[in-house]
């Protein structure tokens, strides 16, 4: 069926324009439309949602809000303004205009990078595909959703350059995006992370606060990229990222605040018996979704990222606004490493350390998050303190990954970790208790026992409006 494109995609890309274009995404649209039956939100596809829609990349007032079904949702085309006769920042290009087409002896590797890129959009879908049932609250059901097709949407941004970019094999990758699954055994997401479950809500906020991070960093250096649609598409991106995050850290924020009072009201540390969530288990959950998340960074020292850099592809976060001669010849960088069963400090080279280097500033990022858990935990009059993990901690990618190491950062012995990881890792128990509290809270302005309400609503909506129309 042909598509009305000014319609039924919103883009700022002249899709009406470009037939070649419009005749690619006309065929790999039924088939994302299928993905999504399949595999998108179980249940929900005939109500309701009150939804944001992409329509422009204007920054007064880009999206509108209003009751979309989801499988009507307007999935749009969006790359940020065009800078004028932008310069490429950084690596061997350094200076000259940015491409406005794909360098023939860059091709395999930029379209690596966005293959990846758009392999963990729709696994994410994937993974939450079975939350609505258990929603909190009708509140919760609608971010859920809207994280949901701005994850589609973002599929469509990486599918868009594909297509028009990288010619028949750009059309098969776009292809093949639609095939992997989550958790697959015979034709897995790429990335590990992507491949682990989303069982319960809790899970789902340290997802969206944890993974969606990852996201917000990796954008952020494509951003950067000297190929400019992808640099442009990247900066839109990150605009819907933003929500994504919040719905993380202002969802663990209420699950501490509502154990908080539980555990004020009921004199005790153990929630469990009164429909709440020990602090305790908040921090095994922590550090299980920060530990797979730091893997999504690769490893310390990488010549794939080395490369990535020189050639122009992929930055570092915010490349501009830093001091230096933007292609780190000479510089030096300290980063963790394993030597001799000790973990140490170690100088190298900047650019094959450039993983670590993102690493880094995505670590003190989650750490201003979770002082903001602990200051609604110190205000509550409570003794007790979230905190990261050391970086080494339950790691499957980088050097850590070869040892076992404790969450305060000492490498301890096979033995040791079997007899200790129950105290850091949720039990599969645990695991299951959460899972028991999962019960869906369906009436406006209602909210699960083990969760507070949020400060406000929806884009100025009251906390009781009709998120959902069930
Ligand atoms: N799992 O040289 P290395 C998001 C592989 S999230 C499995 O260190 P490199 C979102 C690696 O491929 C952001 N394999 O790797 C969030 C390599 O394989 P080969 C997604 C892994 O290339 C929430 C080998 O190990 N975007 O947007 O420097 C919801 C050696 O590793 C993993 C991106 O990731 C892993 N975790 O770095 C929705 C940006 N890590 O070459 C969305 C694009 C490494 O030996 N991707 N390997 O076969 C990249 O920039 C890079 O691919 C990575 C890996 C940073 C991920």
């Amino acid at each position: 069926m042909a598509i009305d494109y000014a319609e039924r995609i919103p883009n700022n890309v002249n899709l009406s324009e470009n037939r070649r274009l419009q005749r690619a995404l006309e065929q790999w649209q039924p088939g994302f439309q299928s993905w999504w039956g399949e595999m998108g939100p179980a249940g929900f596809q005939d109500k309701e949602v009150y939804l944001r829609t992409a329509t422009s990349v204007d920054a007064q007032g880009w999206a509108t809000f209003g009751y979309v079904k989801m499988p009507e949702y307007r999935w749009g085309i969006f790359l940020a303004e065009a800078e004028r006769d932008r310069k490429i920042a950084f690596g061997e290009h350094r200076g000259e205009p940015a491409w406005q087409e794909v360098p023939g002896e860059y091709r395999g590797a930029l379209r690596r990078l966005i293959v990846t890129q758009g392999d963990t959009e729709p696994a994410s879908v994937e993974q939450q595909r079975h939350l609505g049932s258990t929603c909190p609250s009708l509140y919760d059901l609608r971010n859920l959703f809207q994280v949901n097709v701005e994850e589609a949407r973002h599929l469509w941004a990486m599918v868009y350059l594909l297509h028009a970019h990288f010619g028949r094999d750009g059309r098969e990758e776009a292809e093949a995006l639609l095939q992997r699954r989550s958790g697959s055994a015979d034709n897995p997401r790429i990335l590990g992370a992507f491949n682990e479950q989303t069982p319960d809500w809790l899970s789902f906020l340290m997802f969206t606060f944890f993974t969606d991070r990852d996201g917000k960093y990796q954008l952020a250096s494509l951003a950067e990229s000297a190929f400019d649609p992808l640099a442009r598409t990247c900066r839109f991106m990150l605009t819907e990222e933003a929500h994504h995050m919040f719905v993380g850290e202002t969802g663990i924020g209420r699950v501490v605040q509502r154990s908080c009072e539980l555990m004020k009201q009921h004199d005790t540390d153990e929630v469990g018996r009164f429909g709440g969530i020990d602090l305790k288990l908040v921090q095994k959950y922590l550090n299980f979704h920060y530990s797979v998340s730091l893997d999504l960074f690769g490893a310390e020292l990488s010549t794939n990222a080395a490369n990535y850099f020189s050639m122009g592809l992929k930055g570092r976060f915010s490349e501009e606004s830093r001091e230096d001669d933007h292609q780190l010849k000479h510089a030096l960088y300290t980063i963790t490493q394993v030597n001799d069963q000790r973990i140490v400090q170690r100088e190298q080279p900047a650019l094959l350390a450039l993983n670590e280097t993102l690493r880094d500033a995505y670590i003190a990022d989650c750490a201003r998050g979770v002082a903001r858990w602990n200051k609604v935990i110190h205000s509550a009059g409570i003794d007790f303190e979230l905190r990261l993990p050391h970086r080494g901690f339950h790691r499957a990618i980088g050097g850590c990954a070869a040892v076992k190491v404790t969450p305060d950062g000492r490498i301890i012995t096979e033995a040791e970790w079997d007899a200790h990881h129950a105290q850091w890792l949720p039990t599969a128990e645990e695991r299951k208790f959460v899972g028991s509290l999962m019960k869906p809270v369906t009436a406006p302005g209602q909210f699960a026992g083990w969760i507070a309400p949020p400060a406000r609503g929806i884009n100025h909506q009251a906390i009781d409006f009709e998120y959902v129309r069930l």
